[in-house]
């Protein structure tokens, strides 16, 4: 029977930073091609999707979040035509392919912003939010994310426009319907071409206050203020509905907004664009896991939270990693232990409620390189160091196998590969049933086949109180039992539940064992999937 959910609830999505995939021309950069190559590697591990970082034409200030063309594709990472055969490809295997559309601002070597800042009547002025300064200074006092004042004063006509990143990232004017016209088009030209979707970049930035007024000064580091006034304006949700009315135009297509704000994150901001009746973006990213430490206590209130927040009609979505945070291996530390941390995360994003979004190395448990200062080029790093080194840590080469460069290039590479690559890559993990990525594998698979997995309610059993988180998913028939141990010391489970239960996975035991009841004792560190298979 064909299920009527639609793939982007059961699915798992996997986000590629295309710099850092595989380099298929030798020249140290990831490519368009390279992630083509890798396909039958994705289609093996068993995702459904695969969310690519920007690989418009950009000058590259920010690492392609800066687009100086949007409808083309970088020299760098190849040509529309491979970028074609990737959808192609990808379609052939049953992958969807999703694009991040970034739309709060453009690059300042956009034929828009040229046009924009030659003159204060040409018909694009204010497709860009440009303001006369106040006394000589600057309009108001609005920061920018990446250090500094978000104005930046332009001699040519005596104003200042505002770029919340970089002075080379200028913030497009939401408010005018000539540019949001312009930006439809352009995903038009996207999903005509058959693009699955789109990661809308910092969603909740795109509107500001029409009367720029300042924001209340707290002290935060990086962040000296609270952003009333520059995001979160409730106007944007109207240009979300409209935006979404153009993504409706098409068939099995998904929206994915990046709602960002600082830790401890906001699960309410984040559901609040998913809209009433799912007119708005069909998932959004809640990342106050990411900004949470190791505990099982912790993890669950996320959720429980998440789940709250979400509008009748929505659904969840949930992420361990990306590539503006350090890798969740890393984060969750633990020493030697993190490697068993990372497979018992593993199996909680794999079977909770909510899309996964996975990122790449993440099934190969990854961890951040360990950088120097001459290694950095995130332009956060350079300003920030050593007090914060910035994102490059979680950017580096995919280790592919033990051979120089791990296999990801024959040339130097444009960030170091980490030096764990000889034990942690892909090949040596493929011929061990016990690896990380084979758990990975497993559970994907085990997700496909069962539905209650990726599309059932969840009901919590053990809420995280003693180090053991432990649910249910259930749909129809199928009932599943998931019970997580988040720490170094063996644990009692013990719910009552009669019936008999087959092991359908777990970190330590053998596949297949049975059960009469759900009272066991947990290995440290076991995540264990099992399977209601009948009455007593
Ligand atoms: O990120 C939004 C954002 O605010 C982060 O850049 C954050 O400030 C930073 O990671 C510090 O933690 C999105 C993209 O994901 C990011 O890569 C871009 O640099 C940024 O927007 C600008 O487009
Ligand atoms: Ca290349």
């Amino acid at each position: 029977m064909k299920s009527n959910t639609p793939w982007w609830k059961s699915g798992v999505v996997y986000q590629i930073y295309p710099r850092s995939f595989y380099d298929s021309n030798d020249d140290g950069i990831g490519d368009i091609k390279g992630i083509t190559a890798k396909l039958e590697y994705l289609s093996w591990l068993g995702i459904d999707a695969i969310w690519l970082s920007p690989v418009n034409t950009s000058p590259m200030y920010d690492f392609g979040y800066d687009i100086s063309d949007y409808y083309d594709v970088d020299d760098c990472y190849g040509t529309l035509d491979d970028f074609m055969e990737l959808i192609d490809q990808a379609h052939k295997l049953g992958i969807k392919i999703i694009m991040d559309l970034v739309v709060n601002h453009t690059s300042h070597m956009h034929k828009w912003f040229i046009e924009s800042r030659s003159s204060k009547d040409n018909r694009r002025r204010d497709w860009y939010i440009w303001h006369e300064g106040k006394d000589g200074k600057v309009p108001n006092n609005w920061k920018s994310a990446f250090g500094g004042s978000a104005w930046e004063f332009d001699p040519h006509t005596g104003e200042y426009y505002l770029h919340s990143f970089l002075k080379e990232q200028p913030d497009l004017n939401w408010r005018n319907p000539d540019m949001r016209k312009s930006i439809y088009k352009m995903m038009r030209f996207w999903l005509d071409m058959g693009v699955d979707g789109f990661r809308l970049d910092v969603v909740n930035w795109f509107v500001k206050d029409k009367k720029f007024r300042n924001n209340p000064f707290t002290i935060k580091p990086f962040d000296p203020e609270k952003h009333k006034y520059d995001r979160n304006r409730p106007e944007v949700h109207d240009y979300i509905r409209e935006l979404r009315s153009v993504v409706d135009e098409y068939e099995n297509r998904m929206t994915v907004g990046e709602v960002f704000t600082l830790p401890p994150g906001s699960p309410v901001l984040a559901a609040s664009f998913l809209g009433n009746d799912n007119d708005e973006l069909h998932l959004t990213f809640d990342f106050s896991i990411m900004y949470r430490l190791w505990s099982a206590r912790r993890f669950y209130n996320c959720i429980k939270k998440w789940y709250k927040a979400i509008p009748e009609g929505g659904w969840p979505c949930n992420v361990l990693s990306n590539h503006d945070q350090p890798r969740s291996r890393s984060r969750f530390m633990g020493g030697a232990d993190s490697e068993n941390r990372a497979r018992v995360a593993a199996v909680f994003l794999l079977t909770i409620k909510g899309t996964p979004f996975l990122y790449y190395g993440e099934e190969i448990g990854m961890k951040n390189a360990r950088l120097s200062r001459g290694d950095i080029v995130d332009p956060l790093g350079r300003r920030y160091w050593p007090v914060y080194r910035g994102r490059d840590c979680s950017r580096t080469p995919m280790l592919w196998n033990s051979r120089s460069n791990a296999g990801f290039s024959t040339v130097r590479p444009w960030l170091p590969v980490d030096s764990s690559y000889k034990n942690i890559n892909v090949r040596a993990q493929m011929n061990d049933r016990y690896s990380m990525l084979n758990l990975y594998r497993n559970v994907l698979h085990l997700r496909r086949k069962h539905k209650a997995l990726s599309e059932g309610e969840i009901f919590p059993v053990m809420k995280g109180i003693n180090g053991v988180l432990a649910y249910m998913r259930v749909q129809g028939d199928e009932k599943f039992f998931i019970a997580l141990n988040f720490t170094s010391k063996t644990k009692r489970v013990s719910e009552d539940e009669r019936g008999q239960w087959r092991v359908m996975f777990s970190t330590h035991r053998t596949k297949y064992e049975h059960f009469t009841s759900l009272d066991m004792t947990l290995a440290p560190y076991e995540a264990m999937i099992v399977m209601r298979i009948g009455d007593l």
